[in-house]
């Protein structure tokens, strides 16, 4: 299993957002919170050299609270100003719209000074795909200007969206990147569903995850699947204890191992195992 994903629009993606950087004076860019590492562009550093940085840690209602808390810190340390938001609540993303008008009050000086005037300060918001971008831009805006969807690659072109007279946001398309440095990030990718479930093989990243929770904690698939699960340590036959939890068999009455990996994955990804973050902070 070795997951990679870059489709063509990703590369016209990248080259729009090298073109389009010139225009904004702030680069929010979204992790997902339950891989805060596995998540970052390695590319962005050069992309978004000389910009404002606001790192925002999204979906952070499906990620643990205290290892959230310890990568806050950690990007912190390293100079960002960091948000840990669900971007679905407009409660939640409003420390990011204070960022980015304080962010904008000193730009307006420096503009007052140079004779500049009215000129609104712009953000582009960047990602990996389904991580929440067009999301937060409809909460930052309070209504649905950008279009969303539960699958990756909904965004594919850019789109400016004005906030008010002093804030413009540009929604961008997702992008990940043309090689994941190890194997164990293009899984983590996958199990958080920002790799288009097509070329996943579901059943292969299911034993993964049943690996992952039991390692974490015993009790998280019993407390979803039941005493079954417990009852052996091979993944495949934990899976098919999954399968006969929820009823999941074939015509012939043999079980259903793929829909059952895909019902993990979908508990998993929609926090129905409670927050799990898959990535660790790096010991400093
Ligand atoms: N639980 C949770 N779900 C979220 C959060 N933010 C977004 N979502 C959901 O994640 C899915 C993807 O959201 P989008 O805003 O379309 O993601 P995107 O980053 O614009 O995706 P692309 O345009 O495909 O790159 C949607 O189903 C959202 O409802 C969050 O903070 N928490
Ligand atoms: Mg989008």
């Amino acid at each position: 299993m070795n997951y990679q994903w870059y489709p063509g629009h990703m590369t016209k993606a990248v080259r729009m957002m090298r073109e389009e950087i010139r225009l904004v004076d702030i680069v929010i860019e979204l992790l997902d919170a339950r891989i805060p590492l596995s998540s970052i562009n390695p590319d962005i550093d050069t992309l978004a050299s000389g910009k404002g940085r606001l790192v925002v840690l999204n979906k952070y209602d499906l990620a643990d609270e205290r290892l959230s808390a310890d990568f806050e810190r950690y990007f912190e340390k390293k100079g960002y100003v960091v948000v840990k938001t669900d971007s679905r609540d407009s409660q939640s993303v409003k420390k990011i719209s204070e960022a980015v008008m304080a962010a904008g009050n000193e730009k307006f000086e420096r503009d007052r000074k140079k004779g500049i005037l009215n000129r609104p300060v712009r953000a582009m918001v960047c990602g990996i795909p389904n991580v929440g971008k067009s999301t937060l831009i409809n909460s930052l805006a309070k209504k649905a200007s950008a279009k969303t969807g539960n699958k990756p690659g909904v965004t594919r072109g850019k789109q400016w969206i004005k906030l008010n007279k002093q804030v413009e946001l540009l929604d961008t398309p997702g992008i990940l990147w043309p090689k994941f440095e190890d194997r164990e990030t293009g899984i983590k990718l996958a199990l958080i569903g920002t790799i288009n479930d097509d070329i996943i093989d579901h059943e292969e990243l299911a034993v993964k995850l049943i690996d992952i929770c039991r390692a974490l904690n015993e009790d998280i698939l019993k407390d979803r699947y039941g005493e079954g699960v417990l009852a052996s340590q091979d993944p495949v036959e934990i899976l098919t204890a999954v399968a006969k939890s929820r009823g999941a068999l074939l015509k012939g009455g043999e079980y259903d191992l793929n829909r059952a990996a895909r019902l993990l994955l979908d508990d998993f990804r929609s926090g129905r195992l409670g927050r799990i973050t898959l990535d660790r902070p790096p010991v400093n």
